[in-house]
């Protein structure tokens, strides 16, 4: 989508913290598209999750490679059909590997490469709150892809859940990585705007892709 008189530019949001826009093409937006929506059929498919205290996320969730749950990493599905989980594709850790050199202009890191995938579907009213990714062992970048409806991305600070924080809006196609000192800064959605994906992707509502190394 080219509304801007000027094409968005990279935009370091805060250190190690770096927004890339319309970094996946049209082609490898409808691929992964149709991978989603493989990923969401069960077994060990779309879910709600539901947090300790009685509540429940408003974004539905598919895992890949491990199986996320509020708080901590499992092989199986334990809060959900008990499944295993699905395997994390070769292609997603490329992907993860590229999106790295290209925002942070680092090579790829020593160590294991990303092995875990959480699937966000957010619809009209869905959201997420402000949170620390803070389940995993290993401190390599956070990568997120969005796909479909744009949404406000909160990207706050290590410290706390409040200012100072920065409003991004992510489109389809849009790479968000965050590491280093930004690595465990609190970040949410606080609203999605509906029906302003691309309309040849097909997707009501948006998707998120976030790619984690686990170092389990
Ligand atoms: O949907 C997004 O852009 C953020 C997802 C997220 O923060 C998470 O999965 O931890």
């Amino acid at each position: 989508m080219d509304r801007e008189l000027f094409p968005r530019a990279r935009t370091e949001i805060a250190p190690g913290a770096v927004h890339v826009p319309d970094w996946l093409d049209a082609l490898e937006q409808r691929e992964l598209l149709e991978a989603c929506r493989r990923w969401a059929r069960p077994p060990a498919g779309l879910r709600t999750v539901r947090t300790p205290g009685g509540g429940t996320m408003t974004a539905r969730q598919v895992c890949l490679g491990w199986h996320w749950y509020p708080y901590g990493y499992a092989r199986t599905v334990v809060d959900g059909d008990g499944a295993p989980v699905k395997p994390f594709p070769a292609r997603l850790g490329e992907l993860g590997r590229r999106a790295v050199t290209d925002a942070l202009g680092d090579g790829p890191a020593p160590g294991p490469g990303y092995d875990i995938a959480l699937v966000n579907f957010y619809d009209a009213d869905a959201r997420m709150g402000m949170h620390r990714d803070s389940d995993e062992k290993s401190h390599a970048p956070v990568v997120s892809l969005s796909l479909g409806d744009s949404c406000v991305f909160r990207f706050g600070n290590p410290e706390t859940r409040t200012r100072p924080y920065t409003d991004v809006e992510l489109r389809s196609g849009d790479l968000f990585v965050f590491g280093g000192p930004s690595r465990l800064a609190y970040h949410g959605v606080p609203r999605v705007h509906a029906d302003t994906g691309p309309p040849e992707l097909g997707l009501s509502g948006r998707l998120n892709i976030t790619l984690r190394v686990s170092g389990l």
